[in-house]
């Protein structure tokens, strides 16, 4: 296709749903009744919401209308075969196991897969899947490479797996106590970070020489995909389709939250390879998701998703324009001299909260301060991804203090416009000129596991 010289959405708007601006005293009085956790704020309070881009893409009318048609059936539902062929043709592999969101996929893949006592190696964590490997009785060892807790490098594949780390791990621990490796694409917590296609052919050969599984969090791959075009050599010609294709070629098998790039609302899978492996998994499904032709998801969910995987799929201009928007957002903000994850990664803009907020120790979780700040000033929702999301030693009980403490500015697919991403900048240049002011915070209530979701908080007095 011809270059242009600048992107546009390839859409146009058909549908439109109001939002509302509060007053500060409302938002004043709305983050103190959430105990400071954007977590717990009601929707109806906030303005522009960045909290997640998971479940909150906007569908095609094309996907609407693909919901009338969805099968009922509880079993043998023609709307399951149509999601597994989009499966099969999109991502590659064989065996396609339905659950209602990506955790249900982990949590089914690391029954499966994890004894007590075994390793899991994986590049950097994310918050449901390590629970759910540990909850199986395995332990998590991260083997992302360094950079990638570096907010400042610029490092073009943070989320690349260090090979050093893995092989050391492997010599240290023994192959044997390694079921699998969990490879993220686009690494989440890292930023939003591709591994390059070439990191991952490598992993796969360490992986199968030692008989270890590599499988994909397979959440994001199309971001990945349209990274590596971009930045790795070989793969500018090939379109973002083709190179999905090739990035689960080297792999065992998947988890997708297909609340993600898949353009829906609810819904996940996991898929594999190996047809043994996936009866195994069939078995427990039944148990803890549902029948194994719906899995969690209705008929119609089944529909919207198959048509959401061909769609994200059709022009390379969809990811570029999706990108293109938080990209926008980023530059912004950089032009501005807010200090941010670089580069840039895929689904958000990640605040670095430790730099903003020099003078709040860790332990009064800058980020969280920083994401409550953000709100008050304009009603825009992040999430903190810092000491709070990393949680507890399960050991020693201490906190977990990741180097990467960061309010991340999550933006949903085809939902807000440019306009939204400038008052967005806004309200960050606004907030980080008066950061003196942001007190640090500490717990009034905190949950035994993932605790950020429903902890509350309180100002530290005398901070600020
Ligand atoms: C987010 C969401 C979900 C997610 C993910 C990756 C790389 C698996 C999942 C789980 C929602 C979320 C989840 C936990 C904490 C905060 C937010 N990420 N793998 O906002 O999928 O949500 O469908 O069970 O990013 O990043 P699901």
């Amino acid at each position: 296709m011809a270059q242009r010289r600048s992107w546009a959405e390839p859409y146009k708007i058909k549908v439109v749903e109001p939002i509302v601006m509060t007053t500060r005293g409302d938002r004043d009085r709305a983050i103190e009744e959430a105990g400071y956790n954007t977590f717990l704020l009601r929707s109806d309070d906030v303005f522009i919401d960045l909290l997640t881009d998971s479940g909150t893409s906007a569908m095609s009318d094309r996907q609407w209308g693909a919901l009338m048609q969805g099968d009922e059936a509880y079993a043998g539902s023609r709307s399951y075969y149509r999601l597994e062929d989009a499966v099969r043709d999109v991502y590659g592999y064989e065996e396609f196991i339905p659950t209602h969101q990506g955790r249900g996929a982990e949590h089914i893949l690391s029954q499966i897969l994890i004894e007590e006592g075994d390793v899991v190696p994986g590049n950097m964590y994310f918050t449901t899947t390590r629970f759910h490997q540990e909850y199986a009785g395995g332990r998590f060892v991260d083997v992302i490479i360094e950079e990638a807790h570096d907010p400042a490098s610029p490092h073009p594949f943070k989320g690349n797996v260090d090979l050093a780390k893995l092989s050391a791990l492997i010599e240290e621990v023994g192959a044997e106590r390694i079921p699998y490796i969990s490879v993220e694409t686009n690494v989440n917590m890292a930023g939003g970070q591709p591994l390059s296609m070439a990191n991952l052919k490598e992993t796969y050969e360490l992986c199968r020489k030692h008989g270890i599984l590599l499988m994909l969090d397979a959440t994001r791959a199309l971001e990945n995909a349209w990274f590596i075009q971009q930045r790795e050599e070989g793969y500018q010609e090939k379109s973002v389709k083709a190179i999905l294709h090739e990035i689960c070629s080297h792999s065992d098998g998947a988890t997708v939250s297909s609340k993600k790039d898949n353009l829906v609302n609810i819904g996940g899978f996991l898929a594999l390879r190996d047809p043994k492996l996936a009866g195994r998994a069939r078995d427990l499904l039944v148990a803890f998701e549902g029948l194994h032709t719906y899995g969690g998801m209705s008929g119609r969910d089944m529909e919207a998703l198959a048509a959401g995987i061909y769609e994200m799929v059709a022009v390379d201009d969809h990811v570029r324009a999706r990108i293109g928007q938080v990209q926008y957002l980023g530059e912004i903000l950089m032009k501005e001299g807010i200090p941010i994850v670089q580069p840039i990664g895929g689904h958000g803009i990640f605040l670095d909260a430790k730099a903003i907020l020099p003078d709040i120790p860790q332990a009064q979780f800058p980020a969280q301060a920083l994401a409550a700040a953000l709100y008050v000033d304009a009603g825009v929702r992040g999430m903190e991804r810092g000491v709070v999301s990393a949680g507890r030693d399960p050991t020693t009980g201490d906190h977990r203090y990741p180097k990467l403490e960061l309010v991340r500015l999550a933006i949903p697919r085809r939902v807000y416009t440019q306009a939204h991403m400038d008052v967005t900048a806004e309200s960050v240049v606004a907030v980080t000129e008066k950061s003196d002011a942001i007190p640090g915070l500490e717990f009034t209530y905190e949950p035994d596991e993932l605790r950020f979701f429903r902890s509350r908080f309180r100002p530290v007095v005398g901070s600020g």
